[in-house]
């Protein structure tokens, strides 16, 4: 393909509006006479819910309804698809409450003011429960149960090779034991919505994903045609894999809005976000790699033990974790289970790499434990057992067919970029002076897998004036799609990008959508609109031809933006001449007649597999703990890139949430089962102040599954940076025979390990 758009930097079409106060999000949208939602939640984490008392709230002023699970009757929601048992969720909680936060009544008042002081005047009538905190709590024997009538409280187990002694002709082992903290997204915008009831159905304003999602559950739960509700996700300010997922919230909202006949609107508070939002990862693995003695690695086990929270929505993460647990080396043989556990705490689901990175952070953990041990270079082993870059498509050992890399490379530019020679040299300059200050260096390869959901609906329509405008299914929460689809439209058109626009995130104005999420986009998204532009562009042609009495094949798009005559520059005709000739008066054949369009939901036949190598740098101060993160060079390889720019931005963001993973965030709950980090001062999410200016280099080994040769960068950089992080704190610490730390470094947890290293050691 010759398209002259790619690997173009062009500035986000979004921008001016987002940097000038112009973005609209739901927190903005308000019907006039909509009443205000306030959530009344558990401040209990484990119990029978023995009744609501409502009547206090119900007479305070303003208030219109309080209402509980007996009064919205809506159906419980189910568990992840692979989950058997009675481990569904009543909406809003009636019999048992499970987590603190969980929803137990909406009250609905004329003001927030109202709605939020009558909140405070339910009463929920709770026994306590034992509660469980944490995966070990709820495996125990004779722990407290969350669901009585499963009998346990592993809601879904998996395993595949378990039996197999896969490490067998070893000659070292190595063990490690990795959690995988859980998180809070903590997206810039919370959580929300605004329902607006009519005549034939809703109007629903969220922030989300998936906002067909959003319509097809409403319409399921309220009995309503999926036509009747049409549902707008406008600007979103982030979402994270969290907003990929229809709450409760949105459900009683919408059944209120209906049942009151009145325009409802709720907007999340931040500190509600903390137990209102899907929390993310909260996976523990109990590693083993094997290898011969020349560094060879042999086999890899896994027992992955993921903690659910309350509902096992989220349990095919594990599952997902499991299939990249090889990651990008050559490693024949892989046994694992898995077990998705309940807890009294926030329900886990997606969050930015959603069990990729989990996978990426073991295994880059475990090999450089097993470099340790062999005593060899950190990279000089990865490079010994990376698959090579003439063996794709390769066929990993748990069955995913890796499309292209060249991992190799990724390394060698890695460690280029980084100096890494002399960073060695510099560690030992100061192991030898005794530094307070200790220089780590971490380095991570991964590989993931994006693209789920492999299609995407798209249509692309001329206007008689030559504009065109793009319909796509995707909702973009940042990541510039506007920019990207006008790109490849522009592209394969010539019509220039000002003169395209881009409508997505509104159920009335594109027919139907997956949404966005897994990094599939630009791949899956993106390839929609490049076929149904070349779709317009066809049609284009057969009309441009006629006009000028020429063949179709020889009717060219002309470096301005016309449509021309291949090798006589002086005919041409504009998109605009084309498109009203297709639909005024009788100037064409019947068969060119007709709006100019097209539209298609094309298939991609595989997965692909983005990968890359991050080189950290920190300084650890020895007395006092606190590490610095001085460089992170990431190196990643997305296929063909699109737009620099918008790939650039979501590096950025990716590994600001890979180094908070490694270095500050923890949601942290106490032994009753309540949230201790309930607000941003407790929950430690970095400001840029607290990040270096990253490095990056760029590879780009484009994929044969799409045209437009696209994997995805949205959780790359996520996926990559937390084990780089982590292995270059435990690497600063090494000389105190410190060799696994699990994140968050935090300076407590490093000083705390210095200190138990040198007591083992006196
Ligand atoms: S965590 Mo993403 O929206 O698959």
């Amino acid at each position: 393909m010759t398209n002259p758009i790619f690997g173009r930097v062009v500035r986000r079409i979004e921008d001016p509006r987002f940097l000038t106060g112009r973005g609209r999000y739901v927190e903005t949208v308000r019907p006039k006479g909509a009443l205000r939602a306030v959530f009344v939640r558990s401040i209990i984490a484990h119990g029978r819910l023995e009744g609501v008392d409502v009547d206090a709230a119900s007479s305070m002023p303003g208030v219109v309804a309080v209402l509980t699970a007996a009064d919205l009757s809506l159906p419980d929601r189910p568990p992840a698809d692979d989950v058997e048992g009675p481990f569904d969720r009543p909406v809003p909680a009636s019999r048992t409450v499970r987590y603190v936060g969980e929803p137990v009544a909406l009250v609905l008042a004329e003001t927030l003011g109202q709605a939020s002081d009558a909140a405070e005047n339910v009463v929920a009538h709770v026994e306590p429960l034992d509660v469980v905190v944490g995966v070990d709590a709820a495996l125990a024997d004779g722990a407290s149960l969350l669901f009585a009538d499963a009998g346990t409280n592993v809601a879904y187990a998996f395993e595949s090779g378990w039996e197999e002694d896969v490490l067998d002709g070893s000659d070292v082992v190595v063990r490690v034991r990795v959690e995988h903290q859980r998180l809070a997204p903590s997206p810039m915008e919370t959580n929300a919505i605004v329902v607006e009831p009519h005549d034939e159905g809703l109007k629903v304003w969220v922030p989300s994903q998936v906002p067909f999602d959003v319509r097809s559950e409403i319409a399921e739960v309220l009995g309503l045609d999926e036509k009747a509700v049409h549902v707008v996700a406008p600007d979103v300010g982030g979402g994270f894999g969290n907003k990929a997922y229809v709450y409760p919230e949105h459900l009683m909202c919408a059944a209120a809005a209906m049942r009151l006949g009145r325009a409802v609107a709720w907007q999340e508070t931040r500190s509600e976000s903390f137990v209102g939002l899907n929390h993310g990862r909260a996976q523990i693995h109990d590693v083993e790699l094997g290898a011969r003695r020349d560094g060879t690695i042999v086999g890899l086990r896994v027992d992955i033990v993921t903690d659910m929270g309350a509902y096992p929505i989220g349990a095919y993460l594990p599952v997902t974790t499991s299939s990249m647990l090889p990651g990008p080396y050559r490693i024949p043989r892989v046994a694992y289970r898995g077990r998705a556990v309940v807890t009294n705490a926030v329900p886990v689901w997606a969050y930015r790499g959603a069990g990729r990175p989990e996978a990426a952070a073991s295994l880059e953990r475990a090999i450089d434990v097993l470099a340790d041990e062999l005593g060899v270079d950190p990279i000089e082993l990865r490079h010994r057992n990376v698959i090579r870059r003439d063996q794709f498509p390769f066929t990993s050992a748990t069955g995913e067919v890796y499309d292209t890399g060249d991992y190799d490379r990724a390394l060698d530019e890695v460690t280029r970029l980084g100096g890494y020679a002399s960073l060695r040299q510099e560690q030992q300059d100061r192991r030898r002076r005794g530094d307070v200050r200790q220089l780590g260096i971490g380095v991570s390869l991964y590989v993931e897998v994006t693209g789920f959901s492999r299609k995407e609906y798209s249509a692309v329509e001329i206007a008689a004036d030559g504009s065109a405008t793009i319909r796509s299914g995707t909702s973009p929460h940042g990541q510039g799609h506007e920019t990207a689809f006008a790109q490849i439209a522009s592209g394969v058109l010539g019509i220039p990008i000002e003169r395209v626009r881009v409508i997505h995130s509104d159920t009335a104005e594109v027919q139907r959508g997956e949404g966005t999420y897994g990094s599939r986009s630009l791949q899956i998204g993106g390839t929609s609109v490049f076929r149904s532009a070349e779709q317009v562009l066809e049609r284009a042609r057969l009309v441009a031809a006629h006009m000028m009495e020429v063949a179709p094949e020889d009717v060219v798009v002309t470096t301005d933006g016309r449509l021309g005559v291949a090798g006589a520059p002086d005919a041409s005709v504009s998109w605009a001449d084309v498109a009203s000739a297709t639909v005024d008066g009788d100037r064409l054949p019947d068969h060119l007649r007709g709006e100019l369009s097209s539209s298609g939901r094309p298939y991609q036949r595989g997965h692909t597999y983005p990968f890359g190598a991050h080189l950290a740098v920190v300084d650890v101060d020895v007395e006092t703990g606190a590490v610095l993160l001085l460089r992170l060079i990431a190196v990643d390889d997305c296929g063909r890139i699109l737009n620099p720019l918008l790939v650039e931005g979501q590096v950025h963001g990716g590994l600001a949430q890979g180094i908070a993973q490694a270095l500050f965030e923890q949601v942290v709950y106490d032994e009753l089962g309540t949230p201790l980090t309930s607000n941003l001062s407790t929950y430690q999410m970095p400001a840029a102040s607290e990040l270096p200016s990253f490095e990056r280099g760029v590879l780009e080994t484009p994929t044969p599954l799409n045209p437009l040769g696209a994997k995805g960068i949205g959780e790359s950089a996520t996926v990559g940076s937390t084990p780089a992080v982590v292995n270059a704190v435990v690497d600063a610490l090494s000389p105190f025979g410190v060799r696994h730390l699990d994140p968050p470094l935090t300076p407590e947890r490093v000083w705390r390990a210095i200190h138990d290293a040198r007591d083992r050691n006196a």
